[in-house]
């Protein structure tokens, strides 16, 4: 069947039950099995890796599930978000497995469909890989990889300081952050004319069903585990895999 699935904001190196890893191995299956794309629209895990020179073998054994999809006739697209921006610019790109930057197109039957992981629409990271491919540009690598790795540490402690309090690191109400997008995904749609908008990012599902938007948010698989599917008529459903998709029997393609 000609059906695209995108999920993003995996974060696996956030997983600390293996439930987590087994109902996304039971996902994948529901994958090879209904669907010939899956894209991965940025933020799979931190990379390179903080803590210790490699993955865990855990994370390992997750990406390399990952890459056994073509196999089963499933091509994967990914899309770096800024968690895996390091992997940005990759001259990756084999039959079935293709590494895209920043933003993938693709067509659902009659719709047009834009995807972006959405990190340059967040007033924490706005402008900040500019300054950083300065950096890069000007210093050498080395010094560009300390600033990336000090710019994800600061955010992750303003992360943290934003779960403790009430209000978020740019001090406004999410309602009003999330707008950047919304308000991105319309402009993306009246003056490019993409019918549908996917940002992912924010880790707050939206299905274009719940408003009267074109933008869709393809929500994370942390406190979530959202997947975004598109038919061959170019209609999209969103659901949760651990709250429904688990009970779905999977058709045959
Ligand atoms: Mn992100």
């Amino acid at each position: 069947m000609a059906r695209t699935i995108i999920i993003s904001d995996l974060h696996i190196d956030k997983w600390h039950d293996r439930s987590r890893e087994e109902a996304f191995s039971h996902f994948l299956s529901y994958v090879k099995a209904n669907a010939n794309r899956l894209i991965i629209n940025g933020d799979i895990l931190d990379f390179p890796p903080i803590d210790g020179e490699e993955l865990s073998s855990r994370d390992k054994r997750i990406l390399g599930e990952l890459l056994t999809l073509p196999i089963f006739g499933v091509e994967v697209v990914y899309i770096p978000g800024n968690h895996d921006i390091a992997l940005r610019g990759l001259p990756f790109s084999l039959q079935r497995i293709r590494l895209v930057y920043p933003r993938f197109v693709f067509q659902a039957g009659p719709k047009k469909v834009y995807v972006e992981h959405g990190h340059y629409y967040d007033p924490l990271f706005n402008g900040m890989y500019d300054i950083l491919d300065g950096l890069k540009k000007m210093t050498g690598y080395d010094l560009g990889k300390i600033a990336v790795d000090w710019w994800k540490a600061t955010t992750r402690f303003l992360q943290r300081a934003k779960r403790e309090g009430k209000t978020n690191e740019v001090g406004v109400s999410d309602s009003v952050l999330f707008a950047r997008w919304e308000a991105q995904a319309e402009q993306l749609h009246s003056k490019d004319g993409y019918d549908y908008v996917v940002f992912g990012h924010t880790h707050h599902p939206q299905s274009p069903s719940s408003s009267e938007s074109y933008y869709i948010n393809t929500g994370d698989w942390v406190d979530h585990s959202t997947v975004t599917e598109f038919d061959e008529q170019g209609c999209v459903r969103q659901f949760d895999w651990l709250a429904e998709g688990m009970r779905q029997a999977a058709p045959a393609r």
